[in-house]
């Protein structure tokens, strides 16, 4: 049976990957559907879904506004640093100014799975770190694919935990799929 870590993504050589977007400066939700756009139209890339756009408290740093957060899954040619090289150029382009670790940004775009590819190397890390962690990542995944394995149990087991732990009130919906990202979506 095929589950959606095996699953091999359309085009002979290409891989599913989940990415993160999030931001909490200036029109978030304008920067993300830009983000998407730009993701859409790189080469040899599909995007197959986008969840809910959620409005989330801050993790880590406490001290500034809420977020936005949402997932999407793709399939691409392009190998992990490539895709990396690519996100940081497109976080450019929507005038990210690095502040401080964890602290205000425009767009923040990561690669949070990357099927089949477990490991670090310079300036990247698969599966992004701790993201069984945290609930404005975990709840979007659950959108998109609920028996996702990340560090070893579904996203399904990593909500539930985290809404046993209380963090269910950190998040809550802002937009449906369709009314933030439909018209971005390649079909
Ligand atoms: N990097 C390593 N692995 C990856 C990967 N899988 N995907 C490197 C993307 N980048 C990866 O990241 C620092 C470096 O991580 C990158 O240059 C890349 O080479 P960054 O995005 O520039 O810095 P950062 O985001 O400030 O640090 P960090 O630790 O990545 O933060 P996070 O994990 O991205 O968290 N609260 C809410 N509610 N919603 C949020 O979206 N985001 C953050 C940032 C904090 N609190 C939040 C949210
Ligand atoms: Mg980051």
């Amino acid at each position: 049976m095929s589950t959606p870590n095996s699953e091999q993504a359309p085009g002979s050589s290409s891989s599913r990957v989940w990415i993160g977007l999030g931001g909490n400066v200036g029109d978030v939700r304008s920067a993300m559907q830009t983000a998407l756009a730009q993701i859409a139209a790189l080469p040899e890339t599909r995007i197959e879904a986008a969840s809910a756009l959620y409005r989330t408290k801050p993790w880590g740093d406490r001290d500034q506004d809420d977020f936005l957060n949402a997932c999407l899954r793709m399939a691409t040619a392009l190998a992990p640093i490539e895709l990396l090289a690519e996100l940081k150029r497109i976080e450019t382009g929507l005038q990210r100014r690095t502040t401080r670790r964890w602290g205000p940004r425009t767009i923040d775009l990561d690669i949070l799975v990357y099927e089949g590819i477990e490991g670090t190397w310079d300036g990247l890390t698969l599966p992004h770190p701790r993201t069984a962690e945290r609930i404005f990542v975990i709840r979007p995944l659950f959108d998109l694919n609920p028996q996702l394995v990340i560090e070893g149990k579904t996203v399904e087991t990593h909500l539930d935990a985290l809404i046993a732990r209380g963090e269910g009130s950190e998040i809550e919906l802002q937009d449906a799929a369709d009314a933030w990202s439909g018209q971005y979506l390649q079909r």
